[in-house]
């Protein structure tokens, strides 16, 4: 009885293990077919909106730091409950891969448990307000962001700012600022408000994340649509679609954090303060306005949409020639707004 109890369980067992291994195939298989959710056209080959993958967009790309450390070697003293702190201090010199903290380490891979960093040379160099420290990403082409993240080595800045290009070489315009002075150091009031009817396209400033404390490990995210009433139809929402527009981001270090204690201009103090950042990301999708899945380096080598829809341009934002049945538009859930044929 016990003996046939123990097969029944086993037959169970082994039939189990096969459904859930037919399942498995039969969701790959599905998977394979469907060519992922973004497929520009569907099984009966009409049109239909698609997006590239979203990605975190400044994974491996290169950023200039306006001011690193180590150039020419610095000794830094980071503070006690920071990683690191110790009786000694410790060396910054960029030219010992063991000792340097350049820029290539805040968009390499990301291990909590063992995180590189980059580093700005310490107060005793200058570095702080009216100094700024500036760490400029260019992504290459327009990018629909959904949010922007720093993750702080050390004690989070008392100030610093996000600011966004919408067009290659257009004008710098601010996205965010995290200050514990908003109207001292950046002229703006704190909080974020709009008033009905107010453009969407306005910084906000807060405090909320500007205070010394942490002293390391400090994460700070900016969310690009958060607080926009329009988010929620932002389909229809051009203000909103250019908003999240960006082909290059730049954050403004501005005014470090301290304990008050600088004033005395101790050299130890003073190297104890500086900024560090060990992880730079972006979460977003390359902007192919609904009419492209995939977007890569096109035959000069620059980044491109692979247009799809009739549709051409680097971000697919005009119609092909001959294609220009009816004026060009974005393409949505709704309608995939494809270029039609004359
Ligand atoms: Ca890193």
């Amino acid at each position: 009885m016990a003996v046939s109890r123990v097969l029944s369980c086993l037959t169970t067992a082994v039939l189990m293990a096969l459904v859930s291994l037919v399942v498995l195939v039969m969701l790959e298989a599905h998977c394979a077919a469907c060519a992922g959710m973004g497929s520009c056209y569907d099984g009966a080959g009409r049109a239909q909106r698609c997006l590239p993958e979203f990605e975190n967009a400044a994974f491996g790309r290169h950023v200039e730091a306006s001011h690193t450390c180590g150039r020419p070697p610095e000794d830094f003293c980071p503070h006690v409950g920071t990683p690191g702190a110790g009786p000694q201090c410790q060396r910054c010199d960029d030219a010992d891969p063991q000792l340097r903290h350049d820029a290539s380490y805040l968009t390499d891979f990301h291990n909590p448990d063992d995180s590189t960093w980059w580093q700005s040379p310490s107060m005793a160099f200058g570095v702080q307000y009216p100094t700024s420290v500036n760490l400029t990403l260019r992504l290459g082409k327009a990018y629909e962001i959904t949010y922007v993240r720093l993750k702080f080595h050390t004690s989070r800045p008392e100030s610093f700012a996000i600011y966004k290009r919408t067009h290659t070489s257009g004008p710098w315009e601010p996205y965010q600022y995290y200050s514990a002075s908003c109207q001292k150091t950046y002229g703006r009031p704190e909080g974020h408000y709009l008033w009905p009817g107010e453009d969407e396209r306005v910084a906000f400033c807060t405090s909320e994340f500007s205070d010394i404390s942490p002293l390391n490990g400090g994460n700070v995210a900016f969310s690009t649509l958060e607080g926009r009433p329009s988010a929620y139809s932002f389909e229809e929402s051009p203000v909103l679609q250019e908003w999240v527009t960006s082909t290059e981001l730049l954050i403004s270090l501005d005014r470090l954090n301290t304990f008050g204690d600088d004033i005395f201009k101790d050299p130890r103090v003073l190297q104890s303060y500086y900024y560090a950042v060990s992880d730079f990301s972006v979460g977003g999708r390359c902007k192919c306005n609904g009419h492209a899945n995939e977007c890569g380096p096109n035959e000069a080598g620059q980044l491109a949409c692979h247009c799809q829809h009739n549709t051409t341009g680097v971000d697919c934002e005009r119609c092909l020639p001959f294609f220009q049945d009816r004026p060009w538009a974005r393409g949505t859930a709704e309608d995939a707004n494809e270029c039609l044929r004359f």
